[in-house]
């Protein structure tokens, strides 16, 4: 009998995947007496259940067997002129079908983005914190990170500047920055159009690639709309992700890229080895949706239910959570940051939450250095009205007892 030592015959990058910590607290999620404010999850609630469930019917019908074949990887060619129509009216973003990759998901775009673009020791300029799921995606590639610090108005793009121009000087060129402008996962907050305007000239003067995230940018509860970076891009620098996890069913897993021709190819040719092709079926569904106005009918629902739960976290934690701790206020997407006092590590915190049956993440997990101890990240969608008050009031226990 020959015995294998798994570990021994695991390849370089296999030895050095680590979890994702989202993915591992999803657990929580399932555990029915704990309150978790951990998974970036969408409202069930806000899934459109009757309505996905009466196009399927109609394309079954009326389309047949063809919705259910293999498709070409750059996606549904139907479904590629609908979309692009749709960012064309809603975004300003004059593209076409060549211009666009469906994906199982933006997640796997970072993938793919990852693959195509970076060898290891390339530097990534990301934003501190960013989203754990780039980081999970770009783990096998191990990029170098540069984390660019945030406050209320997005990236400092003043910081960002020096950075680029110190690197110049050592004569490193980074291989792209990866952005979420609009309500950015995990911090909440928002790029300001003067900002937004900085980082496009600096994307110019020092010939970056840009990968514009846009998960949450359709949900929005307050202030103004703001032009979305990859309407001003004026010289194909912009990648743009888009996704129709939090905007119809993250269970459809799609998503789309938009991005100059020669990407799109080269990502084509990335996703030809890993799925072949997006699911068609989940595609012609999105399609119908778009085309028969559904979408934009039904996002105000969404945007009510969602504003209703930010709102009541925010008061909850203006009554509960100390004097000493502080936390973003967005105007939309899916979480806020929280800011302790600098002595409480949130990473040590977190047994005593889970004893207390509520649950965060870590803010540490969203910084590539793994610093900034004492913040955590909430999501307002997932759990129900009676839930946040009474998780935001566990918490706040925790954070005392913590504090003293
Ligand atoms: N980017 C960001 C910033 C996200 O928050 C998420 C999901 N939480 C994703 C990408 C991936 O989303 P999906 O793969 O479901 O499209
Ligand atoms: O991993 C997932 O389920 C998506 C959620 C992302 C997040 O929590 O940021």
């Amino acid at each position: 009998m020959i015995s294998l030592n798994y570990e021994e015959e695991f390849s370089e990058i296999a030895k050095n995947l680590k979890a994702s910590e989202i993915r591992e607290l999803l657990k929580f999620t399932q555990q029915p007496d704990i309150i978790s404010f951990a998974g970036g999850l969408p409202n069930p609630k806000s899934f459109p259940v009757e309505k996905i469930n009466s196009i399927v019917e109609n394309l079954l019908k009326k389309e047949g067997a063809s919705v259910l074949q293999y498709g070409s990887t750059e996606g549904v060619n139907s479904f590629r002129d609908t979309l692009s129509e749709f960012v064309n009216e809603r975004y300003n973003i004059k593209t076409k079908r060549e211009n666009i990759l469906i994906t199982a998901g933006s997640q796997q775009a970072l993938y793919l983005l990852a693959k195509i673009f970076i060898n290891p020791g390339d530097h990534v300029i990301v934003e501190a914190p960013t989203y754990i799921g780039v980081l999970t995606a770009f783990q096998s590639y191990s990029p170098k990170y540069i984390a660019i610090e945030m406050d209320d108005n997005g990236m400092d793009t003043h910081l960002l500047e020096e950075k680029l121009k110190e690197l110049k000087k050592d004569g490193i060129k980074p291989k792209l920055l990866y952005t979420i402008p609009t309500f950015q996962n995990p911090a909440g907050v928002t790029m300001s159009l003067d900002r937004r305007k900085h980082l496009l000239e600096l994307a110019e003067e020092f010939n970056l690639l840009v990968i514009e995230d846009d998960p949450y940018g359709e949900l929005r509860y307050s202030g103004e709309s703001l032009p979305i970076l990859k309407s001003m891009d004026k010289n194909g620098q912009v990648i743009y992700l888009g996704t129709f996890s939090k905007i119809l069913a993250p269970g459809l897993r799609l998503a789309h890229m938009i991005a100059n021709e020669e990407i799109i190819h080269k990502a084509v040719l990335a996703k030809q080895g890993i799925d072949l092709c997006t699911n068609t079926l989940g595609q012609y569904i999105a399609r119908d949706y778009i085309k028969g106005g559904y979408l934009i009918e039904h996002l105000p629902n969404i945007i009510r239910l969602y504003k209703g739960h930010r709102d009541l976290m925010l008061d909850m934690m203006e009554d509960e959570f100390p004097e000493n701790v502080r936390w973003t206020h967005p105007d939309g997407g899916m979480f806020l940051w929280v800011t302790l006092p600098p002595k409480i590590d949130a990473e040590m915190m977190f047994k005593k939450a889970i004893a207390h049956k509520v649950a965060y993440v870590i803010g540490s997990a969203f910084f590539p250095n793994r610093d900034h101890k004492n913040t955590m990240r909430l999501n307002f969608t997932y759990s129900t009205e009676e839930q946040i008050k009474e998780g935001i009031k566990r918490l706040a226990e925790v954070i005392k007892e913590e504090i003293s």
